[in-house]
């Protein structure tokens, strides 16, 4: 009952099983003892595979006696053809070879290329081979290409869409992005609609339709990359504003700020254990509603505030434990 690989396997899970408990009782290594284990694991779970899968190879019992078997005659199938796969082979491994001698992008782009170059070649070589029936044929589609392939090809075009058109959207200015998303959206919505609407459609238009979409979306694409991406801060680049404070008094008298920009103030605390913070006020008035209070800190220490400058006009900075701490806080341009 037992075939020729359930004995091979049987003996490898055993053996290796073994193998592993005498190195770690006579070696007292970890790693190797869990390897060996990963190795009877292995043996164990391809036995378990071949016994359920129920794969007789048992060469069927012939009588020493019985006279020689007829030579049937068999049709030849179809000689295999010429493919493209070496080629693309060998244009992967150049790929991986450059990538070797510059950089890691690249490599990693060639390792890719080498791997789908070898499923294709492997696949054409399969499907050449006598074993590819259309019994095979069917199973492999329903179980491995589509399953696989149907989710692969779908992110692949949301990816190249959203790459292609992002270029577009960055470029254009923020009030016409939102409407050519949305013009887009609608176009793609009512192309499929149309599509499904009619099941007549032959698949030469669909993938002429796809192509001339895909080639629009290519040309838009590098027409945005090109015209570059539009300034996303139209504020100035603020440098931080340094203020020190030292024996209960601002060094700075006077501070300045560009209007409507987020600014940084880099407060150094000089007095040893006493709290001094940054605020600025609209006005000096007791009153007077804070911009902006940045968080007490006992020296020697230094914090750093960000805040957003309101319109340019004078306004005050202080400190909320000392009345006497007090400058001018200038807000300038817009
Ligand atoms: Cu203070």
């Amino acid at each position: 009952v037992f075939s020729y690989a359930t004995k091979v396997l049987l003996a490898l899970t055993l053996s290796a099983a073994l193998a592993s408990g005498v190195y770690y009782a006579v070696e007292g290594g970890k790693f190797g003892a869990i390897l060996m284990l990963v190795l009877s694991g292995a043996a164990l779970l391809a036995l378990v595979a071949v016994v359920a899968a129920g794969v007789r190879d048992i060469a069927p019992f012939v009588p020493a006696d019985a006279p020689a078997p007829e030579r049937r005659a068999t049709t030849p199938g179809a000689a295999a053809q010429g493919s493209g796969w070496p080629l693309v082979a060998a244009a992967a491994l150049t790929i991986l070879a450059v990538g070797a001698a510059t950089d890691a992008p690249t490599a990693y782009m060639g390792l890719i290329a080498v791997g789908l170059a070898s499923l294709g070649w492997f696949a054409k070589a399969w499907t050449d081979h006598p074993t590819w029936t259309p019994r095979i044929n069917q199973r492999v589609t329903g179980r491995l290409v589509d399953p696989l392939g149907f989710p692969v090809a779908g992110f692949v075009t949301a990816a190249f869409v959203a790459i292609t058109l992002s270029r577009v959207l960055l470029a254009v200015s923020l009030d016409v992005a939102p409407w050519i998303a949305l013009a887009v959206a609608l176009l793609i919505l009512l192309g499929c609609f149309w599509i499904a609407s009619r099941p007549g459609v032959r698949s030469s238009a669909l993938i002429g339709l796809a192509a001339v979409g895909g080639l629009f979306l290519v040309g838009a694409g590098i027409a945005g990359a090109t015209q570059g991406e539009r300034t996303f801060h139209p504020h100035e680049h603020v440098e931080a504003i340094e203020v020190r404070a030292k024996n209960t008094q601002f060094a700075e008298k006077r501070l300045e700020a560009p209007a409507n920009a987020d600014v940084t103030i880099k407060f150094e605390n000089d007095d040893p254990g006493i709290y001094h913070n940054v605020a600025v006020y609209e006005s000096e008035d007791a009153e007077a509603a804070p911009l902006f209070n940045g968080q007490g800190i006992p020296g020697v220490k230094t914090a750093k505030y960000t805040f957003k400058t309101p319109g340019p006009g004078e306004y005050v900075f202080r400190c909320d434990f000392h009345a006497n701490m007090v400058g001018t806080f200038v807000v300038e341009g817009g």
